[in-house]
């Protein structure tokens, strides 16, 4: 039988629930099939059926220097001639170590994971052992993996799907995570007034994907700051996709503000599964087998995933590299921009570094309540029309997208050629 996405899909869902091993790629969001990816190359992703696509979803966020970069792949391919996993130290865990240390300033100790959720979860965890308190204060819209304690109000598939807050997760342990408004740091001071003493953490994504790419406004995140240090609370920034993506210090070196925690995912793996947490001794000391807070994981500091985020951040850290990839990623959501104004379309886009947001709005959103009044109309139509022109954006109004060093001149017209179509689509409504 003919292999088509339709086909694969449906096969998919007699063993997969829903067809899919993580929920945002079963297009639910913007409804249709799923694209089965057959190989990815550079730029590029190609389907079951031999479709070829511009990738902007990059593996959401991992794929930063491209697909099957040969620098990477001969590394990770090095790797496994020499054992797949030890669950023993290994010298490549302390080589990826090293370097978010330099990269980093106020991380002088890592912790690595195999997700970004366990990450999150594992800080999350440090900081209540750290301060004996169990509230924590977080934000509407932001997501932090899938812990109980994080998805409440969530964003990315939680948001998506109408499931901010999921079932399963025990009232009596949602009710220590007070829900925030990013960008508006009266509703933080509003929770540490109330619950003086009590609150461990506040965990943000110091620059949002996953309702969207938000930009924080001038003044908040050092007002966080400044509350969290008051307080006795740890300020945890989770920038599993901002960091090495926005730059190659994260929000964090953009903004000028430092946080006690870090988690990191995404780039550090160069599409391997890592996570990882980071920050001062005398925090991160609090973790076993040193301290009294419990953490581990049979395939943390996997060697492979270990020798794809070397090889990644080898590349990342090349001078000019986040300059270029700037360039690339402005050009292109201002040619976005241009083609929607054309066509009349109540449309804003912006970037960081390699990350980028797409809004059907007239401006970009400073709050996740204007983040939901964007027209996810014709955004789905916008989003199908692309996809059928060969062009892949994540297949939801409310996650970032990402551009890679991979992406260059050629594609870049071409997506805004087949943009200036879907345009046309989009305002048909
Ligand atoms: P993972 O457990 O998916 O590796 O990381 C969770 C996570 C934590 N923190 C932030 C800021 C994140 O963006 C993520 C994961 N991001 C989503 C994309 N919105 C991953 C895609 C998916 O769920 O399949």
């Amino acid at each position: 039988m003919t292999q088509t996405n339709a086909s694969e899909f449906e096969r998919a869902q007699k063993v997969l629930v829903g067809g899919v091993n993580s929920a945002v790629r079963a297009f639910r969001a913007v409804g249709g099939t799923p694209r089965f990816i057959a190989r990815a190359e550079g730029p590029y992703m190609w389907d079951v059926e031999g479709k070829r696509y511009v990738d902007y979803v990059g593996s959401w966020g991992p794929m930063i220097v491209g697909h099957t970069h040969p620098q990477v792949v001969a590394r990770v391919t090095e790797a496994a001639s020499r054992g797949l996993s030890f669950g023993a130290p290994n010298v490549l865990e302390t080589v990826l170590a090293e370097r978010i240390c330099e990269i980093f300033p106020h991380v002088e100790q890592v912790r690595f994971t195999s997700s970004g959720t366990e990450a999150a979860m594992s800080a999350l965890r440090l900081a209540r052992g750290h301060t004996g308190r169990t509230k924590i204060i977080k934000f509407e819209g932001c997501y932090h993996g899938t812990a109980d304690s994080l998805l409440v109000k969530a964003g990315s598939g939680a948001l998506a799907f109408g499931t901010p807050s999921s079932a399963g997760v025990p009232d009596d342990l949602a009710k220590h995570t007070l829900v925030a408004q990013f960008n508006d740091l009266d509703s933080v001071r509003t929770f540490f007034d109330q619950h003086p003493d009590e609150i461990a953490c506040v965990m943000v994504e110091p620059m949002p994907g996953n309702m969207n790419l938000i930009q924080p406004a001038p003044g908040f995140h050092e007002g966080l700051r400044e509350l969290c240090t008051r307080h006795g609370a740890l300020l945890i920034f989770d920038e599993v996709m901002s960091g090495f993506r926005v730059a190659l210090g994260g929000a964090q070196e953009r903004l000028g503000v430092t946080p006690d925690l870090t988690a990191f995912g995404k780039v550090i793996g160069g599409g391997m599964p890592v996570g990882a947490i980071g920050g001062p001794a005398s925090v991160m000391g609090g973790l076993s087998p040193l301290g009294t807070v419990y953490q581990a994981g049979t395939l943390s500091g996997n060697p492979l995933a270990m020798a794809a985020g070397i090889a990644t951040l080898e590349l990342i850290s090349e001078p000019g590299f986040f300059d270029a990839l700037d360039t690339t990623s402005q050009r292109l959501v201002a040619g976005l921009r241009e083609r929607a104004a054309a066509h009349g379309v109540p449309f804003s886009a912006q970037a960081a570094g390699g990350m980028a947001g797409l809004y059907f709005r007239a401006t970009p959103p400073s709050s996740f309540a204007e983040v939901q009044q964007a027209d996810t109309g014709a955004f789905k139509r916008f989003y199908h029309a692309l996809l059928e022109d060969g062009v892949y954006l994540p297949p939801s109004p409310v996650e970032a997208f990402f551009v890679s060093s991979a992406h260059g001149d050629e594609q870049i017209q071409a997506t805004l050629d087949a943009a200036d179509r879907a345009f046309a689509v989009a305002r048909e409504g």
